[in-house]
């Protein structure tokens, strides 16, 4: 049994005066040997809690993690990072009591955990079991862009040669890329190089930034309306929005080969020449179509693309974005304790530790004075306030690696916001206040303003295990025969007004009706609801 003397009190460090020991089982490093880097070495220096690391390979990780708990030889911890548990699979180690519940070390002990629920709205209904346990510690990634990944970036200098401002409507827009069809958009002499719009399907459906003028269209597809399921597919609105993307693929404006490349060929498809070839792109980030690689010698086109706002709606719609509140930014199934860890408090501690935002920079740059130190006066953040700490270069020392998003990151949007950069890494030669990060924060704000209210998210739920079979199988079968749909409409294989009655009645018999009732039933039951 753990000493309970032996404990510091919350927050104070060490976390325990005589060293104890706790194993973690984890994903190797690509980096160091986990028990050789330094973060490693520095962390038991002032928690004076031994780590003794039990690794498999990134791509062995879950399947050596079945095995090892099959054989009844549990670790203390389970720390998955990247290779996260499944949100089902986490509650269901825990009602098996494989997993013990951390709400009472949340509850008593937490400091890094306790300021970032104070931060995160929903962030602890969304980690709370359907037994009202929590199993796991989340690893948080707070930044905006996280929340607003889908944006309309689009090339400004194309803008200024055809002589347009920024489009604010679907008309617009629609105008923006006819011009950028008709004309010598990028100015290199030929008129028919330029891809009007692009996306890559994998990553960006096409019905996400476009739709939400008519009709609020969030990844999934599903929001709630005063606690009410909507699945926008189903409604009249989105039937008029894919008849807009029906003209637009009509008119040669959406590339049509958009729908079998990967981020790679388009990557390389627009920096092939000597100018861009993409005009409107729906992407994340610059990354997913310009190569940011090769600092500083990089062909700098990326410079050239900047998010327009959300559209504003059509019919009297309000102006409305979809807002990723929760399943990017909150990552569970990262950091767990088994139900034999002798010190569970000192693990919680540890993780808890590493969530604490002094501990962030600590973790992603290194050591405060190598590569970031406190702001000084002057220094401004992301959003323009008093910067807390300043980042002079992203190179941090070689042997630190291996704990970012192993466990207990906790990036919480106002700590983000807070950073100031000496230098843009991806761009030196820009002002850093006209950097990368600047642009993804300013644009994100755009996003922000008109989000979707947070109660109309639908969050990704822990269901029960009379119901996840059913409906992880209705989830794919739906999700396929949609995504299909969406392409075959928007591309005329399929007409958008005579075929759309057998899409509806398809839908009931791939089992839609079931499928939503088991998310609204299991919803009501959650801690969101309540
Ligand atoms: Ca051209």
């Amino acid at each position: 049994m753990a000493d309970s003397n032996n404990y510091n009190p919350p927050g104070e460090l060490p976390i325990v005066k005589e060293n104890v020991t706790i194993s973690v089982f984890a994903p190797a490093s690509t980096d160091i040997a986990r028990a050789d880097s330094d973060m490693t070495k520095w962390m038991e220096e002032i928690t004076n809690v031994h780590v003794e690391w039990e690794t498999a390979a990134g791509d062995a990780f879950q399947e050596k993690l079945q095995l090892t708990l099959a054989s009844g030889a549990y670790p203390d911890m389970i720390a998955a990072g990247t290779s996260r548990v499944d949100k089902m699979v986490e509650q269901q180690w825990g009602m098996q009591k494989l997993l013990i519940p951390l709400n009472q070390y949340y509850d008593t002990v937490s400091v890094g955990y306790k300021n970032a629920f104070e931060k995160i709205p929903g962030m602890r209904d969304y980690i709370t079991s359907l037994d009202g346990n929590i199993y796991s510690m989340p690893n948080i990634d707070g930044a905006l862009q996280i929340q607003f990944p889908n944006k309309m970036w689009v090339n400004t200098e194309w803008l200024k040669n055809v002589g347009l401002q920024a489009p604010t409507t679907t008309d617009e827009f629609y105008h923006m890329l006819k011009a950028f069809k008709e004309q010598d958009a990028n100015g290199n002499g030929d008129a028919n190089d330029e891809i009007p719009f692009s996306a890559v399907n994998s990553n960006q459906p096409l019905d996400i930034f476009l739709m939400n003028p008519f009709i609020l269209c969030p990844e999934g597809r599903m929001w709630l309306d005063n606690g009410k399921l909507v699945f926008s597919v189903m409604e009249p609105a989105y039937q008029e929005g894919i008849r807009y993307l029906n003209k637009l693929y009509a008119e040669g404006l959406i590339n049509p080969e958009m729908f079998t490349w990967d981020a790679t060929t388009q990557v390389n498809t627009n920096e092939n020449g000597s100018e861009p070839v993409l005009g409107a792109v729906l992407a994340q980030r610059p990354g997913n179509f310009c190569d940011l690689s090769g600092y500083p010698d990089n062909s700098h086109k990326w410079e050239q693309y900047y998010p327009i706002a959300p559209l504003q709606g059509v019919n009297g719609n309000e102006m409305i974005t979809n807002y990723n509140a929760y399943s990017s930014t909150l990552q569970t199934g990262v950091a767990m304790i088994t139900s034999t860890c002798k010190e569970p408090e000192a693990a919680f501690r540890m993780v808890d530790l590493l969530a604490t935002e002094e501990m962030t920079i600590i973790t992603t740059n290194g050591p405060k004075g190598q590569g970031w130190r406190d702001a000084v006066d002057g220094e401004i953040g992301l959003d323009g306030s008093p910067a807390k700490v300043t980042i002079e270069s992203e190179q941090r020392p070689a042997n630190w690696g291996g704990w970012d998003q192993l466990m207990g990151r906790v990036q919480t949007p106002e700590y983000l916001a807070g950073i100031s950069y000496v230098q843009d890494p991806y761009s030196p030669a820009l002002n850093p206040m006209q950097g990368r990060h600047v642009v993804l924060y300013r644009s994100s704000l755009d996003y922000q303003k008109v989000a979707q209210p947070l109660e109309s998210v639908l969050p990704s739920l822990y269901y029960s295990n009379d119901v996840i079979n059913e409906f992880s199988m209705l989830k794919t079968t739906i999700t396929d025969y949609v995504n299909e749909m969406l392409v075959a409409f928007v591309t005329g294989s399929k007409n958008i007004d005579t075929d759309w009655d057998a899409y509806m009645s398809q839908l009931k018999t791939l089992g839609v009706e079931r499928y939503m009732q088991i998310i609204q039933e299991t919803y009501n039951e959650s801690p969101f609801a309540k």
